[in-house]
């Protein structure tokens, strides 16, 4: 047989965290291997690549901060589209050479931690295996589609697509699947938002099925120079310094005041403003208690229900997409940034289906039949139906720690980690952008480098005090995971049913599946654990 291949770290997924674990290791003399599934660097960005899809955090807060890639990298919009997106992958990789170390189309079924050798054994799914001392699943937070599970999927006569499937035949030839057709959605998550602005303009009919309607924001998109990214580049590393200090990692924080503090007319400015800057403003750069306060956040809906309501033309049309009666608190479900979403259910070729009222009861070969008993053809099925979110990822790999126990029965009746990166029972296996940490309420490259930085520095001071192996200690886990769930109970967000909790998927344990006391206290958290020598890990 021959020998397995052997690298100080092997990493999975070549997206923000693969790419910047991979460039701060090497830097410090360790071999690295990255495996990915796609076929060229990006992560999710090489997945979501459906109409409209752009990132939710603006430049150049969404970007790595490393010097001799922002310096030279000029964007053409505030908030990037997946092409750009997928070029700057590019240019990064020119730049820092991350694919020489990179094996692309290689699926990566398991791994498996050996107490004899101290070793990860990392399997692809060619049943080629590869020995490492770290482990670390850089796997993201949607890499595991949702599709309910209605009948008479197998009869319909038309195309069906998950949004992270979207036909590569379809990406080069410029959408043109769209065009045309009969088309359905379903789901008005932040995905269904974006694709059905873009479907809206281009489609014969749009069909759109609803659930729980958008709480969603203006984008305020804006064209960007280079002359003005040349002008604004000497401020960035203040930028990046700054999100450490921001409860979601961006260039900005919640007023110091509580709503009530101000009075109706000086909140109504406020809300002009913060609406009117766009992006999350109106939600996370806005009054301190309104993910807290019940009431508070009644008053943040009320404004955002009057302006939304107010670009629909048929009041019963606005009365779904912006109900009076806010269907769960604003701003417990990731708020989508639109363009001009609302406007395109008074186009007449877009129409709104409420499944509450009227549910999807089956699909045949001509389109979708609700509850009704009518039937909507489609030509074009677009399921915007989400994710297994944040532990789904885990779930597509069979990951087996110490005695044989895996993840998954590791967490069959809930998560538990400590600090968000590790997990007790699995040595030298580190995580980022998983459960228990920041995660969905931070962005991508921010909440990665903060854990990438952490990751970084343990496996350089493990190296420089001999410790083979460090396992997380049960005890610091389970004081890890009974605050990130005592601590949601301090806000709204349990109120909402949402993929935060767990609650899309049928089955899934409810629970918090986020660190929510924000970046600034996740960071120094981290520091801390550095500094005072890595407690809660044993060391070996
Ligand atoms: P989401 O946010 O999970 O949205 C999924 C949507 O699909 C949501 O509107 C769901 O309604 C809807 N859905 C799910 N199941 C059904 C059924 N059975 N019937 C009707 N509608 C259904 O996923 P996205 O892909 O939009 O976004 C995921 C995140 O990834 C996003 O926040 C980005 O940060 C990246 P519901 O709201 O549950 O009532």
């Amino acid at each position: 047989m021959a020998p397995s291949k052997y690298y100080d770290v092997v990493i999975i997924g070549a997206g923000f965290s693969g790419v910047y674990l991979t460039y701060q290791l090497r830097k410090l003399g360790f071999s690295v291997h990255v495996y990915d599934r796609a076929p060229s660097l990006g992560g999710t960005w090489r997945f979501s690549r459906y109409p409209g899809a752009r990132v939710d955090s603006p430049v150049p807060i969404y970007e790595f901060a490393i010097p001799e890639i922002y310096n030279e990298w000029n964007w053409s919009e505030r908030y990037p589209c997946w092409p750009e997106i997928q070029e700057y992958f590019e240019f990064v990789d020119r730049k820092l050479e991350i694919s020489k170390d990179v094996s692309y189309n290689t699926a990566v079924t398991g791994a498996s931690w050996s107490d004899n050798t101290q070793t990860w054994t990392t399997t692809l799914a060619s049943g080629e295996q590869i020995d490492s001392q770290f482990f670390l699943p850089c796997i993201g937070f949607a890499a595991k589609k949702f599709i309910p599970d209605w009948p008479g999927f197998e009869s319909f006569k038309g195309t069906v697509v998950h949004s992270t499937d979207w036909p590569a035949d379809d990406v080069s030839k410029g959408m043109d699947i769209l065009k045309g057709k009969k088309v359905a959605v379903i789901g008005t998550g932040s995905t269904g938002v974006q694709i059905i602005q873009e479907s809206g303009q281009v489609s014969d009919e749009l069909t759109v099925f609803q659930r729980t309607p958008n709480l969603c924001l203006p984008m305020q998109q804006k064209k960007l120079t280079p002359e003005q990214q040349d002008a604004e580049r000497p401020e960035y590393p203040e930028i990046y310094k700054f999100r450490y200090k921001s409860f979601g990692g961006f260039p900005w924080t919640s007023f110091e005041r509580d709503l009530f503090e101000d009075t109706p007319e000086e909140r109504e400015k406020q809300f002009d403003a913060m609406y009117e800057r766009g992006g999350f403003h109106f939600w996370i750069a806005s009054y301190r208690d309104i993910l807290s306060n019940k009431a508070a956040n009644d008053e943040v809906y009320n404004y955002w229900q009057k302006r939304s309501a107010a670009r629909v033309n048929d009041p019963e049309v606005a009365e779904l997409l912006a109900p009076k009666v806010a269907p769960h608190p604003f701003g417990t479900k990731r708020p989508s940034l639109e363009q001009n979403y609302f406007e395109q259910f008074n186009k007449p070729n877009v129409h709104l289906v409420n499944v509450n009222k009227t549910p999807i009861e089956k699909i045949v070969p001509e389109g979708i039949v609700t509850a009704d008993g009518k039937l909507h053809e489609v030509d074009l099925l677009i399921l915007a139906t989400g994710f297994d979110a944040v532990t789904g990822s885990w779930k597509l790999l069979s990951i087996t720690g110490k005695n044989g126990i895996t993840i998954a029965d590791k967490w069959a009746a809930g998560t538990s980690t400590y600090l968000g990166l590790s997990v007790a029972g699995f040595p030298n296996m580190f995580y980022t952008y998983g459960p228990q940490a920041p995660t969905a309420f931070s962005n991508g490259p921010t909440c990665t480098q903060i854990q990438s930085d952490f990751i970084v520095e343990t496996i350089r001071t493990m190296r420089e005090n001999n410790i083979r192996s460090l396992d997380a200690e049960s005890s610091a886990e389970l004081d890890w995971t009974k605050d990130i769930n005592e601590s949601i109970k301090d806000t709204l967000f349990p109120l909402a049913k949402s993929w935060y909790m767990g609650a899309n998927i049928p089955g899934k344990p409810i629970e918090s599946l986020n660190f929510v006391k924000g970046i600034p206290l996740y960071s120094q958290i981290l520091n801390d654990v550095h500094d005072q020598s890595l407690p809660g890990f044993i060391k070996a």
